[in-house]
């Protein structure tokens, strides 16, 4: 009899505890990777350092290959090319308009495996949940560790007809666009995944809410300039969308694609946290949402800390996830979405943990939550040994490969 008795023991607890941690990605139990998503480790060192052929899904690199778009005038002729950027460029040689001076690059020091929400490539859209649900209604909080690196560049060639010899050239390194953290409400839906570009793979999905990280600029889509994070939601019945009409509060700057480490800690609590109040933002599309319903279930308070600040909340707002969110005996998934488009970085999340009645006795233990005394985990490039070839001198060209890795030699 005992021997029947240990399992069943076994399977109780396991679903009692949603609780989890993943300080490094060696171990997936419990995930699910959808669409471009997988994970990237140090393996074969040098060569595939943090590359993207560690993966049950993508076996080898594929060769990228990006139209340039290209204009002409009885004047001028212009073309703009993405692509990778190669080692060895300095700040100093960019110029243009939209380029980015923050990057950093951090020095290979350990190797854990990451998840890869999205490769440096062009038009990727990735997922990743966790494939239990969360018990979010009366309290969470869950910390992660981000890393966006890899950034393409765009460059722009002009040529003046009248004088032919002279050739312009204008370049950016700024990549897109962007991830987000996405808690949704149906839990039969572990294949879910949104839209791409600049809907950062949760556009589209519905009954969710989504803490965007975005570090492209959609001027047509309300975007602030520079990366930022913002909280969407369409509610329970209409899809999420990256755009304003979802957009719950201010968005907030933050430098995100600077190629260190971040740390992010979201907090759902039950009630209205008074000393957050002055930290408080909310758009009109956020008033559907604060309101106690019909269960009894009270409005909460929704915060977001970055990079181990603890009182200070980047965003805080007053919500009832209860009624934003139609779920299942009070359990959500949750997980991250991230895309890339014209321009293109990637997007690492290197460790993950949740739990349901904060605060998480892991939080200490992932990170050591002390941002500032954290050793850096290392930048990846595809292969420093190839440089790019000449610069292109005739005018029109309308394609070039955008991995240096595939440029035949
Ligand atoms: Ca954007």
């Amino acid at each position: 009899m005992k021997f029947n008795v240990i399992p069943l023991i076994v399977v109780i607890v396991e679903i009692a505890k949603s609780d989890f941690i993943f300080q490094h990605f060696h171990d997936t139990t419990g995930l699910k990777f959808v669409g471009d998503a997988f994970t990237s480790s140090c393996a074969n060192a040098s060569k595939f350092a943090y590359g993207d052929v560690h993966s049950p899904n993508v076996e080898r690199f594929d060769e990228v290959e990006l139209p340039s778009e290209f204009t002409e005038s009885t004047t001028i002729v212009e073309k703009t090319e993405v692509r990778t950027n190669p080692h060895g460029y300095t700040n100093n040689d960019y110029a243009q308009f939209g380029h980015r001076d923050d990057f950093e690059k951090e020095p290979l020091s350990e190797c854990p495996v990451r998840v890869r929400l999205t490769p440096s490539k062009p038009s990727r859209v990735g997922a990743l949940w966790y494939t239990q649900g969360i018990e979010v209604l009366s309290g969470f909080e869950c910390g992660f560790r981000f890393q966006i690196t890899d950034l393409s560049r765009s460059c722009n060639y002009v040529k003046d007809r009248n004088f032919g010899l002279n050739m312009h050239k204008a370049c950016a390194v700024h990549g897109g666009d962007g991830f987000a953290f996405v808690i949704h409400g149906d839990q039969d839906e572990l294949e879910t995944l949104g839209n791409g570009a600049q809907q950062m793979g949760y556009g589209g999905i519905e009954n969710a809410l989504a803490i965007e990280f975005d570090t492209w600029y959609n001027p047509d889509m309300g975007d602030l300039f520079s990366d930022h994070v913002s909280i969407h939601s369409a509610g329970p019945l209409k899809e999420n969308d990256a755009g304003e009409s979802t957009q719950l509060g201010l968005a907030k700057l933050y430098s995100l694609a600077d190629g260190k480490e971040h740390l992010v800690r979201v907090r759902y609590y039950p009630e209205i946290v008074t000393e957050f109040i002055p930290y408080f933002t909310a758009t009109r599309s956020l008033l559907d949402y604060i309101k106690d319903n019909e269960e009894g279930k009270r409005v909460g308070t929704l915060a977001v800390f970055m990079d181990g600040e603890t009182t200070t909340p980047l965003l805080a707002m007053p919500i009832n996830l209860s009624v934003l969110l139609s779920l299942s005996e009070g359990t959500a998934i949750i997980g991250f979405t991230a895309s890339t488009g014209r321009s293109w970085e990637k997007h690492d999340i290197i460790s993950w943990y949740c739990c349901e009645e904060p605060p998480c006795l892991h939080a200490s233990t992932i990170h050591g939550m002390d941002h500032h005394n954290h050793q850096s985990q290392p930048i990846d490039y595809h292969d420093v040994s190839v440089e790019y070839p000449e610069l292109v001198r005739d005018v029109p060209d309308h394609s070039t490969p955008a991995d240096p890795s595939h440029v035949s030699r």
